[in-house]
């Protein structure tokens, strides 16, 4: 079906119950890192996102709010969720939402043909549900209510009690699929990450799986069920179709085919939706599963899983607005293992920022350039003579290209940096060993000094290259104080040391000011 020729990545679409958070914004992040990365690898990479509009979470927030849904999920979507893309620097290249009539109109069309093959049947089922998670909950995912809650049975993700409910609805025959599921992990290790996700998917899938339902007919804000007009779908059946219908499932085959399967980036929250329910959808239509899932850890604060219901949420222009896009970025990718839960701590994040990126990257952007123009008028110089430690540079600059691409193929961003970071530190301790302001004071050592700012200046380019999905609007700063040709993300970031261009290097601003206000 697929040519293979793609990088189709994804991000979760999310509820517009409420506004996003810095846990949402690390998704977009790190599927926008890996995007750019494929895109600047010349591969024909997308980055999909969009948020999540139907079901009786959003119905019971705009009814609060007294507003229709629709109008809700409109106010939501253009006064928070687009602009979180801008805020931090997302470079997508689709916004689906579920309430999108090309969505609506082809999730139906993919719900017809389970149910003309076989795979749908009308059932009953009575069951705990949590509208916080949207989603019929077991009696172990139940934890004891404490405060207002005490003495009741709630959510252990949202802390919430959860409601009784009994329906007549419409099932999906999920169960049946249960040893495909397995066979599919066997054959294909990669399929779901990190490991110890894999780990429990897999015995989730060995206890035997339940039949889904996947239609209500007790209120009506959702796409309607195509043969009968009183229910509508199931949120979670419904928002997981958007991976496809954004992708021309049912109305555009080409693009379709070009870009099927996709890389899934979601939080462990939602692993198993991904892992076990969107599969089996998949093979009962007859569609390829897709190329992997990988299900990221969680941000804590003060220990707890951060979330608005708890009051533990950060929006993400509290960071951006004193440290801006690039520091958010960088940030999050580079002090959690990405797969991973991770503490968020305003310390750790102004200490990142004052000693790796203005001190360790912004200061050696700065000093290098500035050393051009004052020893060699702004010209780059072109030695010919290179001493075994400029090689050594050259060398790093070689295997941080390679060692950073390897990492990225594994989704292992952190350490991707970390390979990266390398050659940021030892730069630097070039620069401070070939002490190029002494050589400067003796015209007799005016080759020695050449060859030193040309190896410098050649190992900023290769930092500019491989820092560009990272740090996208400081390298973009940096690539054209170096004089380097062409845009910086059309230069290919699996050969970035063998960058070319550059005979001048223009004034370069701090990359990363000193930030004087307290925060927090
Ligand atoms: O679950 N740490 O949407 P949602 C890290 N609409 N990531 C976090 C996080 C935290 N503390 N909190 C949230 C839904 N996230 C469904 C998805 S997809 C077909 C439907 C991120 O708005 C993380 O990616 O509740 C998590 O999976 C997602 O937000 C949940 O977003």
């Amino acid at each position: 079906m697929s040519d293979g020729s793609s990088f189709y990545i994804t991000t979760p679409i999310f509820y517009v119950n409420d506004v996003p958070h810095i846990g949402h914004a690390y998704t977009e992040v790190a599927a926008d890192v890996l995007a750019r990365w494929h895109r600047q690898a010349g591969e024909d990479a997308w980055l999909l996102t969009g948020t999540d509009e139907h079901g009786q979470k959003i119905l019971r927030t705009a009814i609060a709010n007294g507003v229709t849904p629709k109008e809700w999920a409109d106010r939501l979507v253009e006064t928070a969720w687009k602009p979180l893309l801008q805020t931090v620097d997302i470079k997508n290249d689709d916004f689906i939402r579920t309430t999108d009539e090309r969505h609506e109109v082809n999730a139906q069309k993919f719900l017809q043909h389970l149910y003309d093959a076989g795979h749908i049947y009308t059932g009953e089922y009575e069951g705990f549900y949590c509208v916080g998670c949207e989603e019929y909950k077991q009696p172990s995912d139940l934890i004891d209510g404490t405060g207002e809650f005490a003495g009741v049975q709630v959510c252990a993700i949202h802390s919430i009690p959860v409601e009784l409910l009994h329906e007549k609805n419409y099932f999906f025959r999920m169960s049946t699929f249960a040893d495909q599921l397995l066979a599919l992990y066997e054959d294909n290790p990669d399929f779901v990450q990190p490991a110890a996700a894999r780990n429990e998917v897999i015995s989730f899938v060995k206890q035997g799986l339940s039949d889904l339902s996947i239609s209500r007919s007790s209120f009506d804000w959702g796409i309607k069920v195509p043969w009968d007009d009183t229910h509508v779908v199931y949120v979670w059946f419904d928002a997981l179709l958007n991976y496809i219908t954004a992708a021309g499932y049912g109305h555009d085959d080409e693009k379709f085919s070009r870009l099927w399967p996709a890389t899934h980036i979601v939080g462990k929250d939602i692993l198993r939706f991904h892992a076990v329910i969107w599969p089996a959808m998949l093979l009962a239509a007859g569609i390829e599963v897709p190329r992997r899932v990988f299900g990221h850890g969680w941000l804590l604060v003060g220990g707890e899983k951060m979330s608005k219901s708890k009051l533990t949420g950060i929006a993400p222009s509290q960071i951006t607005d004193t440290f801006g896009s690039d520091a958010f970025r960088y940030y999050f990718m580079r002090a959690i293992s990405f797969g991973q839960d991770g503490s968020f701590s305003w310390e750790d994040l102004s200490a990142r920022y004052q000693s790796e990126l203005a001190n360790g990257f912004g200061n050696l952007a700065s000093r290098v350039i500035a050393m051009v123009v004052r020893y060699c008028d702004g010209e780059i110089p072109t030695p010919t003579v290179f001493s075994e430690d400029d090689d050594l540079i050259r060398a790093t600059e070689k295997r941080a290209t390679d060692a950073a691409g390897e990492a990225i193929s594994r989704l292992a961003i952190h350490e991707a940096i970390a390979a990266i970071w390398e050659l940021v530190d030892e730069l630097n301790g070039y620069i401070t060993s070939q002490e190029p302001w002494a050589l400067a004071k003796d015209p007799a050592n005016r080759a020695r000094l050449e060859a030193v700012l040309f190896t410098a200046v050649r190992g900023l380019g290769t930092l500019a290259v491989l820092l560009s999905p990272i740090v996208p609007q400081a390298t973009g700063k940096l690539w054209q104080a170096l004089g380097g040709s062409g845009e910086l993300t059309d230069v290919r970031i699996d050969q970035a040391w063998q960058w070319t261009g550059g005979t001048h290097v223009s004034p370069l601003e701090a990359l990363f000011p000193r930030i004087e206000a307290t925060v927090g």
